[in-house]
């Protein structure tokens, strides 16, 4: 890797070299720069570092990446492919070289299998296997073909000569929801089925931002990111998501919403006796909004309890209902602040898109979220303003 650059290495990028990048994406300097630093802070990377990540996105070899699709529902693809955020699609395209891919190449049958082959023989020893999806491994693997071939034989031709392997989403790293009791297909995580650890992002889908941010590492670094037992990123998954909440002071301070739409839910109180795994689940969410729809585009953003879904033993697995197991009692150094603006996050074009692209659903959910997230003091403000009386029903329980 080179030195870390600074702030000057960033202007100096930006009149040298990424008019290449303005080209190739059709982005501003300014908004790829940002992109960058985002990437940057999403991996703890000191001040100066997005000099550093810009350089290598800009300059380096696009690593080939062969992505397999098993037991699981795309939303991983989804999640980093969005429709609604072709920005965000265009620079993961742009960062690697997607040769093979089920759901989005134009190729299929024998020609799709000849892509995958070719993209291994010629990259054999660099390139990046990226697994999304569970792998069925009982009765000898029969419930999953991909071109005739069994998933748990195709994971490990492909992982053979792969320089890094990554395990998307929950399925991949630990099994996820086809893994849910009784499990009638034996559906096995990555790691499993290789018998050695892997990188695993989990999430029901995952951050994309938490995927970029690897792949990224190792196209700066050279190699994959620190990661934990679990083969988690550390970057990403080392707090638990109660710790930074935005709603963590009602918590401690035992403000809950007891029921969906109550006035404690409509003032953006503490879900946890709504069933919110926060306190047991480590991942960023609570920090990092996913895609670019604003930074409150996250489960409890909306008013949704966290199911704890990037959590083995947790998601999927523990009643949605069920209260979650405090890990940490002690209340964090600083609280976050109670986000006044809870729910406004989300950019005027990017909830238009929304709105436009997904219906009046998404547009409606939309306004959901706004409402949902005005804070405890926005509505007493309100109140005060209007000196309305609070109604009996409307009367909050802790
Ligand atoms: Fe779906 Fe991915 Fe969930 Fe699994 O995400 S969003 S079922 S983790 O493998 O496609
Ligand atoms: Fe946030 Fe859930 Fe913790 Fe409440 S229980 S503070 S909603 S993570
Ligand atoms: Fe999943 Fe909970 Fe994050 S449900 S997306 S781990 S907030």
């Amino acid at each position: 890797m080179g030195t870390m650059g600074n702030t000057n290495d960033i202007f100096e990028l930006g009149r040298s070299t990424l008019s290449g990048i303005e080209n190739r994406l059709g982005m501003s300097r300014r908004d790829y720069l940002q992109f960058c630093a985002t990437l940057a802070v999403t991996m703890g990377l000191p001040k100066g570092a997005d000099a550093a990540v810009a350089k290598a996105i800009e300059t380096a070899k696009r690593p080939s990446v062969i992505w397999l699709h098993f037991q699981e529902c795309t939303g991983c693809s989804e999640s980093l492919l969005r429709a609604e955020h072709p920005t965000l699609e265009k620079l993961i395209l742009d960062v690697i070289s997607l040769d093979y891919h089920e759901t989005l190449m134009a190729a299929a049958g024998h020609q799709a299998e000849a892509a995958r082959k070719d993209a291994m023989k010629a990259n054999k020893g660099k390139y990046v296997l990226v697994v999304e999806g569970a792998i069925p491994v009982k009765d000898n693997g029969i419930y999953c073909k991909i071109g005739g071939h069994k998933a748990i034989d195709l994971v490990k031709e492909c992982a053979a000569d792969a320089a890094a392997v990554i395990a998307i989403g929950s399925c991949a790293s630990w099994g996820g929801m086809p893994s849910t009791g009784p499990n009638p297909t034996g559906a096995s995580s990555v790691a499993e089925v290789l018998g050695k650890p892997v990188v695993t992002i989990p999430g029901c889908p995952p951050n994309p931002y938490n995927f970029l941010a690897t792949v990224v590492h190792f196209l700066t670094f050279g190699k994959l990111p620190e990661v934990d037992q679990l083969g988690r990123p550390k970057f990403a998954y080392s707090r638990l998501i109660h710790e930074h909440c935005e709603r963590r002071a009602h918590f401690d301070a035992g403000r809950f919403a007891m029921e969906f739409g109550d006035a404690g839910h409509r003032q953006g109180y503490c879900l946890y006796k709504l069933g919110c795994k926060g306190p047991e689940t480590y991942a960023n969410c609570s920090t990092l909004g996913f895609g670019d729809a604003g930074e409150n585009n996250w489960p409890v953003g909306c008013g949704h309890p966290c199911i704890g879904c990037t959590e083995k033993g947790v998601g999927f697995t523990k009643p949605i209902h069920q209260v979650a197991k405090v890990i940490n009692i002690y209340p964090p150094q600083q609280y976050p602040r109670i986000v006044e603006e809870n729910g406004k996050g989300a950019s005027f074009a990017s909830a238009a898109a929304l709105a436009a692209l997904a219906g009046a659903a998404a547009g409606a959910a939309t306004m959901l979220t706004r409402n949902l997230g005005l804070s405890h003091a926005a509505e007493e403000a309100a109140k005060a303003k209007t000196s309305a009386q609070p109604k009996a029903e409307d009367k909050v329980s802790s």
